[in-house]
């Protein structure tokens, strides 16, 4: 399949669904001092093109597997805001009934299975589930052939496993890429590369060299691209998606930006000087939503009442998520025992 790029009501949507994200964020950060949120919180401010231009290519259907940073990939496959904040809040009406935090997120009815706060975790559980998927791909291409003389079975469900450089340093990623390759699993991994694991740079971990490149090297189709710019990763993401949903195996993308909070809170701390000098702020200037919204505003798809208009919709649906989820209930004792195996 080709590249194609996304159509200007398309970008429209992609525009608000990163605006969304960055709004929820923002509130999650002003009322982190509240003391309420007892969570740590790894917030994914300046990345949120990439969760957004991924799931855009996905149904209900298809499942995403996520990571410490998930709040932009849960939002972004549909996961519902107000179970999120009252997860956050430790609430019995959270996404996880109060249990988990920020770092165990889900939403089954939306597709979004998982994510654990341990790094490569969730990786080979995406694996499992494509595997599934996989098998019940060919369970009912069996039964098809049986009935309808060998007609082909709908394409299969994808699913998504999105992660940092950092846990490309993991063992299990590349025994999860050996396998999915070998299974030809419909599996699409997603690298979100913003150079650090918390506060130290690829340079300093790894030998320079391209991590979609390493990937490809277990035999599967890697490419890299910009993970800024929602309109490539719409691109790239299509073309991953469709392979991966039509047989084609594993796609691996590598998706360069960049976290502009500190690796865990709601603070800055370029003050520390890890980063070297003005790369923060270079990166800053490359922010996915001022791009998106100049060539909104220059292609006319949108003008300056639609975008203050998109922001107060937000705001207010912000304002009652919250409002929702601070009327949460706290979990009750007698639950403690409860989802615990032994
Ligand atoms: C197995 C494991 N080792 C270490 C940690 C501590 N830790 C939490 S997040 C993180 C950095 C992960 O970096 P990356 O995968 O690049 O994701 P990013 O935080 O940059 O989004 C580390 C080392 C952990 N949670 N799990
Ligand atoms: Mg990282």
């Amino acid at each position: 399949m080709s590249r194609m790029s996304p159509a200007s009501a398309d970008l429209k949507h992609l525009y608000f669904q990163m605006l969304r994200i960055r709004r929820a964020e923002e509130a999650i950060a002003r009322r982190y001092a509240e003391q309420q949120m007892r969570c740590p919180t790894h917030l994914c401010i300046g990345e949120e093109a990439i969760a957004v231009g991924v799931c855009a290519h996905l149904t209900v259907q298809d499942k995403v597997f996520s990571n410490h940073r998930g709040h932009g990939h849960y939002l972004a496959k549909g996961g519902d805001l107000l179970r999120l904040l009252a997860e956050l809040y430790g609430f019995a009406e959270g996404c996880c009934g109060g249990r988990g935090g920020s770092m165990h997120l889900t939403d089954l009815e939306a597709g979004f299975v998982a994510s654990t706060p341990i790094v490569g975790g969730t990786v080979p559980l995406a694996a499992g589930y494509a595997w599934a998927e996989q098998m019940k791909k060919s369970g009912a291409a069996q039964g098809c052939a049986s009935v309808a003389g060998g007609r082909m079975p709908e394409a299969t469900n994808v699913v998504v496993i999105f992660f940092g450089d950092g846990c490309f340093e993991e063992g299990v990623m590349h025994e999860t890429l050996n396998f999915a390759v070998l299974k030809q699993l419909p599996l699409l991994f997603v690298c979100e590369n913003n150079q650090y694991s918390v506060m130290t740079s690829l340079a300093e971990r790894q030998p320079k060299r391209d991590i979609y490149k390493i990937a490809a090297a277990h035999g599967l189709t890697a490419v890299s691209g910009d993970g800024n710019r929602v309109d490539e990763v719409y691109e790239l993401a299509q073309v991953a998606v469709a392979n991966a949903r039509n047989g084609l195996g594993p796609q691996f993308l590598e998706l360069h930006t960049h976290r502009w909070p500190e690796h865990c809170g709601p603070n800055e701390d370029d003050d520390l000087g890890y980063r070297s000098p003005g790369e923060l702020a270079a990166w800053k200037l490359r922010c996915p939503l001022l791009h998106t919204q100049q060539s909104l505003l220059a292609q006319q798809v949108c003008n300056d009442e639609e975008l203050a208009a998109m922001e107060a919709a937000l705001r207010l649906e912000i304002e009652q998520a919250f409002a929702w989820a601070l009327q949460g209930t706290r979990p009750t004792i007698e639950s403690m025992r409860q989802h615990l195996y032994a």
